[in-house]
């Protein structure tokens, strides 16, 4: 902490001169395969974070080495989408400076990992040569902002992603350090006078998310996003959006004070007021967020601080106009639907299922070449899903039986024979580049998968649907307060299990056991299948069974989603 009680971040933030630091200076130090600590703090503004190989921390600690740093990368691709000649682009920076892994992010964008200093700076001036930029990926300022990964149904599914995408732009930071850093930008004469008009010299006091969300698809979680947006569609015309304020994921084991929050439904604005809205809520977390205790920083507990009829108040004061009252709209579930859909302009779009999000070449499914193939012949476009799947978009219909053929070829039509939890699992990355991570998460799901499917065949209930969510810390990576079923890692091996959220990312779940093991895992889960097999209602769904049969006792925090207005 500084002198004035703010958060070290901030000192980091107000002497870096708008995110530069000595950024060039530690990443052309040839000493070490590290950069200095502030300008790791800073890295992440421009869409990287510096990161060791755990798997051999150990070893090479009693090597005397220093950690097996490396980098991991994260995109900015407003709404998920990129073209065929960018996925190349990917596939050849992953297979020749990262890992030879692409993963694929609960937000829809790419990460790659393993990629080394001295090759940082070309990773990400390859991927802005394909015209995708990573500034403003991760750090205190608005992230990528995620939308409904089919945005073809209808033109107002279309117009939803491409206001994501004018978010995504509007919201971005201004400085030129990026493209100095990075792009080899020569810093202009006057150059002392850029400013960040929105953010200010310090930007936020922590991270900030913005979702957009087309009911009845809530693919997004749009209640986890501090500023999650519910486009309102009625007769194929985009009225306007929902806005609910406050929704984050991230807390703490044992401290109280840090928990999942749903967001709040504040209200309704149309189309042309909805950057000024945005902008807005990002002045008032901006001005009012809590700059000391970043535990406490996210939108989330500013307004909780506040009040939300404050917040309400605070923000109609700098927009100059009052919020409408939020129109109806109604959410059935969240997941992804695999296989092809028909959009609206006649093409066709195939939802794969990618476990976890990594597209690797695994023994016996060469999915990264499978991918690259595909990219080869595909003239539409690829969308990632905040599910960490990814669909082959806006195929012609005369293209889709090549494409269907490389798919079988290469091992990716798994989707067709999946079962219904295993369509529903979403795993952060954890071990071994997560530095926060307690627990396995990533590599667990493919041997826990097997162990509940087994379960779930012996009481009849393979097809059912059930949103899994495991993580490897409490942080929630995978949104997983809003699985149905998850856990989340205490330590190698043992879990904090929770249950009850439903279908549609409505409602949080609530802890039953703590820190236990996966023999305690799957001995308390198959006594609830059974249950669950033997006295549900018709259609009613997992979470919701535990909830009204009364298994779940009540929560510390609201669990449902609050509207206001
Ligand atoms: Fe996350 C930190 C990975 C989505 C909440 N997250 C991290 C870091 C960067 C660890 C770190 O700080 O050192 C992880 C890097 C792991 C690695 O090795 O790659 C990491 N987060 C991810 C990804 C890749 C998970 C995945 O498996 O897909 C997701 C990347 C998203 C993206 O493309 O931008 C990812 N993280 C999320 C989400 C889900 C979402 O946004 O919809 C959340 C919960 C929502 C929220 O923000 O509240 C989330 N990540 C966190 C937090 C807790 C924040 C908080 O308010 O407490 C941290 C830790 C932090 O910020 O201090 C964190
Ligand atoms: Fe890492 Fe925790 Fe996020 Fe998983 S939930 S990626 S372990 S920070």
């Amino acid at each position: 902490m500084s002198d004035n009680g703010l958060s070290d971040l901030e000192r980091i933030k107000a002497n870096s001169r708008l995110l530069r630091g000595t950024l060039v200076e530690s990443l052309a130090d040839p000493v070490t395969g590290a950069i200095s600590e502030d300008d790791n703090k800073l890295l992440k503004f421009h869409g990287s974070y510096q990161q060791d190989d755990r798997d051999l921390r150990e070893e090479r600690r009693k090597q005397k080495l220093e950690p097996a740093y490396q980098f991991m990368v994260r995109a900015r691709l407003p709404g998920g989408v990129l073209s065929p000649a960018q996925w190349l682009s990917f596939d050849h920076i992953a297979r020749t400076w990262a890992n030879h892994t692409l993963r694929i992010t609960t937000r829809q964008t790419f990460q790659l990992h393993g990629i080394l200093k001295h090759d940082l700076k070309r990773s990400i001036a390859a991927m802005n040569e394909a015209l995708v930029s990573t500034i403003a990926a991760c750090g205190d300022v608005n992230r990528n902002v995620v939308a409904s990964a089919n945005p073809v149904a209808s033109p107002a599914h279309r117009l939803a992603y491409r206001w994501a995408e004018r978010l995504s732009e509007h919201l971005k930071p201004k400085t030129r350090a990026y493209h100095e850093i990075w792009l080899n930008e020569q810093r202009v004469a006057g150059g002392e006078e850029e400013s960040e008009p929105l953010y200010g010299a310090t930007y936020l006091p922590r991270k900030f998310k913005i979702g957009v969300a087309v009911p009845p698809t809530n693919d997004v979680d749009v209640f986890a996003q501090d500023l999650g947006l519910i486009a309102i569609i009625e007769h194929d015309e985009l009225l306007g959006f929902n806005i609910a304020v406050g929704g984050g994921m991230g807390a703490s084991h044992g401290d109280a004070s840090t928990y999942p929050r749903l967001g709040s439904v504040l209200g309704f604005v149309e189309p042309e007021q909805l950057l000024r809205t945005a902008e807005a809520v990002i002045e008032v977390q901006r001005d009012f967020g809590d700059r000391k205790e970043r535990k406490h920083a996210r939108l989330k507990y500013t307004i909780d601080r506040m009040g939300l009829p404050a917040f309400k108040v605070e923000l109609e004061r700098r927009l100059g106009f009052r919020l409408q009252p939020s129109r109806a709209y109604r959410f059935d579930h969240n997941g992804d639907r695999y296989g092809w859909t028909e959009g609206d302009d006649g093409r066709w779009h195939l939802t794969l299922q990618i476990e976890s999000g990594r597209v690797a070449d695994f023994p016996d499914q060469p999915h990264l070449s499978g991918l690259r193939a595909i990219a080869e012949i595909h003239q539409g476009d690829f969308r990632m899903t905040c599910n960490q799947n990814l669909i082959i978009a806006n195929v012609p219909t005369a293209q889709r039986a090549r494409v269907d053929a490389l798919v079988t070829e290469y091992k990716l039509d798994g989707y067709r024979r999946l079962s219904g939890i295993r369509r529903h699992a979403v795993a952060c990355v954890a071990l071994p580049t997560c530095g926060l991570a307690m627990a396995e998460s990533e590599r667990y799901l493919p041997q826990l998968l097997p162990k509940l499917e087994a379960l779930l065949e012996r009481h009849g209930l393979r097809d059912e649907p059930i949103l899994l969510r495991l993580s490897g810390c409490p942080n929630g990576c995978s949104r997983p307060y809003l699985g149905e079923i998850a856990l989340i890692g205490r330590a190698i091996g043992r879990y904090d299990l929770r249950l009850g959220a439903d279908f549609a990312g409505q409602r949080l779940n609530r802890i039953v056991r703590e820190n236990i093991d996966e023999a305690e895992i799957l001995s308390e889960l198959d006594a609830l299948f059974a249950r669950y097999a033997i006295e549900r209602n018709e259609d009613e769904r997992f979470g919701d069974f535990l909830v009204r049969s009364g298994v779940l006792t009540s929560a510390r925090h609201p669990i449902d989603v609050e509207v206001f207005a």
